[in-house]
């Protein structure tokens, strides 16, 4: 048998022998591909027709169903340690009134103090009872001031008076003794005083503390008064 060889595009031969047997097995295949599927025998009246799905309308919702059983008990809870919060709370509220009241001081000192060679004196703004006035100052490590001569007096005066204040106590006290006033360190009055005319009185019978004016002259009043008040400070214990 003679081969004729067939050049193909892609420069490869094949018998042709080859090729008409590949091209009728191919046209074999197109034939049964265009058979329409799954319509076997059937007449030309009742020819396969394409059925396209459409859904259907969404039916109505169900009913709810049964309620469950209930779910296992939780774990128990921690016990509220509400005194000690209580306890704890009230110790902050202590200590934001504390820091109040030192920030207030702080601020007087910023505002300006004055000061000797051995001491320094501080304006406290706040108004307090002779009594709660030392205690301020001795909680800070003075005491109500001591004019104990004319230069001390002077620049405490002019300090109240730059101040605009009008009066303040200062570390001065007949509690003890009446009429035998005494500085609030408990040393004895010397010769030097800065009495105003007519003072000490007691007026009322109940003057035993001693308030400055802005004048620099001293008067005798009520312990229980409020008023602002002078600390002073040795530089020595600063
Ligand atoms: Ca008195
Ligand atoms: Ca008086």
């Amino acid at each position: 048998m003679v081969q004729i060889y067939n050049r193909l595009e892609t420069g490869a031969t094949v018998p042709q022998v080859l090729v008409m047997k590949r091209d009728l097995a191919l046209i074999g295949l197109a034939f049964l591909w265009l058979l329409p599927l799954g319509c076997p025998q059937q007449t030309a009246e009742d020819a396969c027709s394409l059925h396209i799905l459409v859904p259907g309308l969404k039916g109505e919702k169900g009913d709810s169903g049964d309620i469950g059983p209930p779910g296992p008990n939780g774990e128990p809870g921690i016990p509220c340690e509400c005194s000690q919060l209580r306890k704890a709370i009230g110790e902050m509220d202590n200590q934001v009134t504390q820091l109040t009241t030192e920030l207030k001081f702080i601020k007087n000192a910023v505002a300006g103090v004055r000061e000797t060679d051995s001491k320094i004196y501080l304006l406290v703004k706040e108004e307090k009872r002779y009594v709660d006035a030392q205690l301020s100052c001795q909680g800070r490590g003075g005491t109500l001031g001591m004019p104990k001569d004319e230069a001390a007096n002077g620049l405490m005066a002019a300090y109240i008076a730059q101040a605009g204040l009008a009066r303040v106590f200062i570390g001065i006290n007949d509690l003890d003794r009446e009429g035998t006033f005494v500085y609030s360190d408990r040393s004895p009055m010397q010769t030097f005083n800065k009495w105003r005319s007519g003072e000490p009185n007691n007026a009322y019978d109940e003057e035993d503390c001693v308030e400055m004016v802005a004048s620099g002259g001293w008067n005798d009043v009520a312990c229980h008064v409020t008023m602002h008040f002078l600390c002073e400070f040795d530089k020595e214990h600063v």
